[in-house]
């Protein structure tokens, strides 16, 4: 009989603690306890405000419907983004205060390239005052006019760049990312006979890379598997076309690795992170995410031409190439959250919380996006709009009604986010028509997220009451954030 004091390290892999709402999870092995907590204890707090229904219905009608321009002083739960939103670790605000704030050869550059050379195996490094900033580089530096872009589903900021560059972005994610209902585990492969059909089109020479991302953040946080992302290095190998890896969610993509597909189930998150990123040639990074900095990213490369140049026009735009943008004391920061984001406990309550409040909404039947995704549970608003057609914004209105509900602020994800075709000038219409209800990391507690489960539900059961919207302003790039909305009659 095994001496309950002394199991090894063994046992404890496959019988670690799980969040409760890994029961949902049909592919999970583990087993499952009743209670868990955060794998952290709270040291500081910041007071939130508690508003009226009156106050936040004046609120959102100053913010033109949109709650990108809320003030966030009359948010109440802020789930509007995990970018940047992160609580640092004590660890990160004491690196804080070693900030090097040399305008040049900063220590704390070389504390962040060897993390990022140690973490993710890339070899050189061109930091960026966050993730676009990267894009913008590796746009410029790679696409020209005519050339086209394929990937796992679009992201607002980096087609924008893609597309400025020159190129056009071709979708080619498998076809049930586009289905909110289906619970295929890795939503975010790419479909190889979509890419294949896309280099015969074009020829491999106007693609000057695949644009792959972990996770996909527009089909709902959704991984892909590393079986996929071998196929699809093996073929642009073949076509001599480079990977370039969104890794803004690397480590939250390599957590659903390991507990959903066959073979990786012992493996840490930081061994598949660093396997993940060693079939690509390149990488932009928004730190704000996984690496639970306020601001920061990168550019990650292996080749040494190309980096070369990058590091060359990082001077135009961000900064010198040992600071691009960023302060030494947000390079500290960075170098320290990199290492803390790969680690399972980390990960492991951080998916928790996000399944957690998944769990809560499928219970109560309001339709979410499935599987629940990594940084965020995704309201399906078009099953719960019906009555609003696409072009009256379900996704916008649903997101304005929460926040006059409970002062729960979220971010539409549909219509109004995939903004207009860059040639037609037509409006996209994704099959996609979500509100974002995003979990920044370490920040809010199960309670928090039992409030927002709550008004959710409330605002599901009164779901008839709510219209649509008309656009009363629109800006001309990534129209999400500064759009303006009324109500319609
Ligand atoms: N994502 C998000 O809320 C920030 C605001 S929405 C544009 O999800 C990916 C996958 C992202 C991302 C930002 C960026 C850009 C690139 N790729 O915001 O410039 O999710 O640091 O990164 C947001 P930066």
């Amino acid at each position: 009989m095994t001496n309950y004091l002394s199991f090894t390290d063994d046992h404890h892999l496959k019988y670690p603690f799980r969040p409760i709402a890994f029961h949902a999870l049909k592919t999970s092995t583990m087993k499952t306890r009743k209670s868990w907590a955060e794998p952290y204890k709270i040291k500081m707090v910041e007071l939130i405000k508690m508003t009226s229904p009156r106050q936040r219905l004046k609120a959102m009608q100053a913010a033109g419907y949109n709650t990108f321009l809320l003030k966030s002083e009359d948010v109440y739960i802020d789930l509007l983004t995990d970018s940047g939103t992160s609580a640092m670790s004590d660890r990160q605000w004491a690196g804080m205060m070693l900030g090097d704030e040399a305008y040049a050869g900063s220590r704390n550059f070389y504390n962040l390239e060897k993390a990022m050379q140690e973490t993710y195996g890339y070899k050189y490094l061109v930091p960026t005052h966050q993730g676009r900033g990267a894009e913008h580089i590796i746009s410029k530096l790679l696409i020209k006019k005519g050339d086209v872009v394929p990937g796992n589903m679009y992201f607002t900021t980096t087609r924008l760049h893609q597309e400025l560059a020159g190129g056009t972005f071709v979708d080619v994610i498998n076809d049930e990312a586009h289905d909110p209902k289906s619970e295929f585990l890795f939503k975010g492969n790419i479909d190889l006979k979509k890419l294949e059909a896309v280099i015969n089109k074009y020829g491999a020479k106007r693609i000057p890379y695949v644009s792959m991302a972990t996770t996909v953040n527009m089909a709902g946080g959704q991984p892909i598997s590393m079986e996929n992302l071998k196929a699809v290095r093996k073929l642009t190998r073949k076509h001599n076309i480079r990977i370039i890896h969104d890794m803004t969610r690397v480590a939250e993509n390599a957590y659903f690795i390991k507990e959903r597909e066959k073979g990786y189930a012992n493996r840490t998150i930081a061994s598949l992170v660093q396997e993940i990123c060693s079939y690509t040639d390149g990488a932009t990074m928004s730190a704000k995410k996984d690496a639970l900095v306020n601001i920061g990213g990168f550019l990650a490369l292996n080749d040494w031409d190309l980096f070369e140049e990058a590091r060359n026009m990082v001077v135009i735009y961000e900064g010198l190439h040992t600071y691009g943008g960023l302060a030494g004391r947000d390079m500290e920061a960075m170098s320290i959250g990199i290492r803390e984001s790969v680690d399972y406990d980390h990960m492991h309550a951080r998916i928790g919380q996000v399944l957690y409040l998944g769990d809560k909404l499928i219970e109560a039947g309001v339709p979410i996006v499935h599987p629940v995704g990594s940084h965020g549970v995704f309201l399906d608003a078009s099953a719960i709009l019906k009555h609003v057609p696409q072009d009256h914004f379900p996704a916008q209105a649903l997101a304005a009604a929460l926040y006059i509900n409970s002062g729960v602020r979220s971010m539409e994800r549909g219509i109004v986010s995939a903004g207009r075709d860059a040639k037609t000038g037509k409006n996209h219409y994704p099959k996609l028509e979500l509100v974002r209800l995003t979990i920044p990391r370490r920040v809010y507690t199960q309670a928090h997220m039992d409030v927002v489960a709550e008004s959710v539900i409330d605002v599901f059961e009164k779901r008839k009451k709510i219209n649509g919207l008309k656009m009363v302003y629109e800006p001309k790039y990534l129209r999400f954030f500064q759009a303006r909305f009324e109500p319609l009659k």
